[in-house]
């Protein structure tokens, strides 16, 4: 037993003081290029669609965290594992610091916008992780009983079958290498966060420092009458993307190239992107993951740069339909150009109510495109413009089985009362958001206990870019209510009640709550 604990616990010190030394490595030269953003980059990029909803729908946004732990565990279980087998044959050693080295670097090289740097430091850990090992599971020349007084076997390198102490192991020489090894793994895994939480400091201070110029088209102020919530605060707005760190972009660096399937193709510093007219609007940005009902939904005041005058400067050719937005990470989000074209106000942001862009959110900058959800039309941390076809090219979303088209879908949500409440009898005020981008809401309905529809007050907007906020004064009368909501767009189109999930183009079905009148 105690043979055994030798072995997984140096399998695990090897393995933590490995991965801290590859986080080092790492954190010193291409913060993505670690093994733990690598690996967990490439499960999000591998996982199928169906486990990723569900991640998303039941984990929220901790979903990052619970990977990262996952993969941890994995690790964990797999390193005590090798040095337990470590005890026994060496080669095990060599054949699992390859096989940890290998997947790590496969891991980054899978990673899209990888670099051929990227899998040294998963290299490097392996390498380090596996001499740690073979240090730790050496027997002192100096350890006077390896063999067992008496015993036929062969100097015990089994795990003990039997209740006979076995002294293979000097214990108190193990504990101070043990002790060593974990004083340097805290080190280096301490260094490592040092390192990156000094690079996210300058990323938040740039941004922090960042004056943004008015706007030559600014939003019209909120129409009198609309009610709190309508714009979502920045620390509000909802998050999603497959980041496992935020990209931290140096503005004196970053430049954005308009190119592809272009006449003039150009290259645009951050000074000269602000030097452009911005427009400021008010526009709701939604996921098509958001289930009916969901939270993947707010509005904010975007100011940006407008992207129609750029793509007609860059001037498309014929038969290009597609352009493609990449970000500094290496997501890629496809958009079909004549809906870029068609007049709406798609752009390219740099400014969220009233700040610099959050760096959650993509800054510097990143596009926005009303109508579309966020997968088609909204790739943050942009870095490139691609003019290119839907022929040629899936984007990254559309590779994994999205619609490569994908505009948003009229739908409708209750946010009070909230699911299962107990409410008092008398008149319940029913309100929430429907939301239809470029169309617009027309109508709103309530059924209560699936009986007549009747039409919910509309409160004023800004423009059909946003979500409609309404309500509804319910007389409630006691016992068990079910409230229905469902919306028709200005086009007379009504909300589908057949219930369908997000996957591949959005989410259908009317938002349906249960409520309590006592
Ligand atoms: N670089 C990058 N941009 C991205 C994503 C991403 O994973 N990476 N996710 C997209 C999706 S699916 C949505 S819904 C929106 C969400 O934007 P938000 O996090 O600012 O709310 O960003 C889009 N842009
Ligand atoms: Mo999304």
């Amino acid at each position: 037993m105690r043979r055994i604990m030798v072995g997984a616990a140096s399998g695990v010190l090897a393995a933590g003081f490995g991965v801290a030394a590859a986080e080092l490595l790492a954190a010193a030269t291409r913060p993505q290029a670690g093994p733990l953003v690598a690996v967990g980059g490439a499960v999000i990029d591998a996982t199928p669609t169906a486990v990723k909803e569900f991640a998303v729908r039941t984990l929220g946004t901790y979903d990052k965290p619970v990977l990262l732990a996952a993969i941890v565990a994995v690790l964990l279980l797999f390193t005590a594992v090798t040095g337990i087998l470590g005890l026994r044959r060496r080669v095990a050693v060599v054949a699992g610091a390859v096989v940890f080295g290998a997947a790590g670097a496969a891991a980054a090289l899978s990673r899209p916008a990888t670099e051929v740097f990227d899998p040294v430091p998963s290299l490097f850990g392996a390498a380090t992780a596996g001499a740690v090992l073979w240090w730790l599971l050496r027997r002192p020349a100096s350890e006077p009983a390896l063999v067992h007084p008496g015993s036929a076997r062969a100097p015990a390198v089994g795990p003990a079958t039997t209740d006979v102490p076995q002294r293979e192991f000097d214990r108190r020489v193990f504990l101070r290498s043990a002790a060593l090894v974990a004083g340097g793994a805290v080190t280096a895994g301490g260094s490592a966060q040092w390192l990156n939480r000094a690079r996210a400091g300058t990323a938040a201070s740039t941004r922090e420092a960042l004056r943004l110029p008015a706007p030559a088209s600014p939003a019209r102020p909120l129409p009198a009458g609309t009610a709190p919530g309508f714009v979502t605060a920045n620390t509000e707005f909802y998050r999603v993307d497959t980041a496992l760190t935020i990209p931290r972009i140096d503005l004196g660096t970053w430049r954005l190239r308009l190119h592809g399937m272009v006449d003039n193709e150009f290259e645009l510093s951050f000074d000269a992107l602000l030097d452009r007219p911005l427009i400021e609007r008010d526009i709701t940005l939604n996921c098509v993951s958001n289930e009916v009902g969901g939270p993947y939904i707010g509005t904010a005041r975007w100011l940006g740069v407008p992207l129609a005058p750029l793509l007609r400067e860059a001037g498309p050719r014929a038969g290009a339909d597609q352009l493609i937005a990449r970000s500094a990470e290496g997501m890629t989000i496809g958009t079909p150009i004549d809906v870029l074209l068609d007049g709406r106000d798609a752009m390219l942001v740099v400014g969220m109510n009233g700040e610099p862009l959050p760096l959650v959110n993509g800054f510097p900058v990143r596009m926005l495109t009303p109508g579309l959800y966020g997968y088609a039309g909204a790739c943050k941390w942009l870095t490139e413009l691609r003019v290119t076809t839907f022929a040629d090219v899936d984007a990254y979303w559309v590779e994994r089985g999205w619609a490569a088209r994908a505009p948003v879908k009229t739908a409708s949500r209750i946010d009070r009362p909230k699911p299962f409440a107990r409410l008092t009898a008398g008149t319940q005020t029913i309100a929430g958001v429907a939301w239809a981008q470029g169309r617009g809401i027309g109508v709103v309905e309530i059924s209560v206990d699936g009986g007549e529809w009747s039409q919910a007050e509309l409160l004023p907007v800004p423009s059909t870019d946003t979500w409609v906020q309404w309500r509804y004064p319910w007389t409630a009368t006691a016992g068990p209510h079910s409230i229905a909501v469902r919306a028709t767009d200005t086009t007379g189109a009504r909300q589908t009640e057949q219930r369908a999930t997000p996957f591949p183009d959005g989410a259908t079905g009317w938002h349906t709550i249960t409520v309590t009148i006592t």
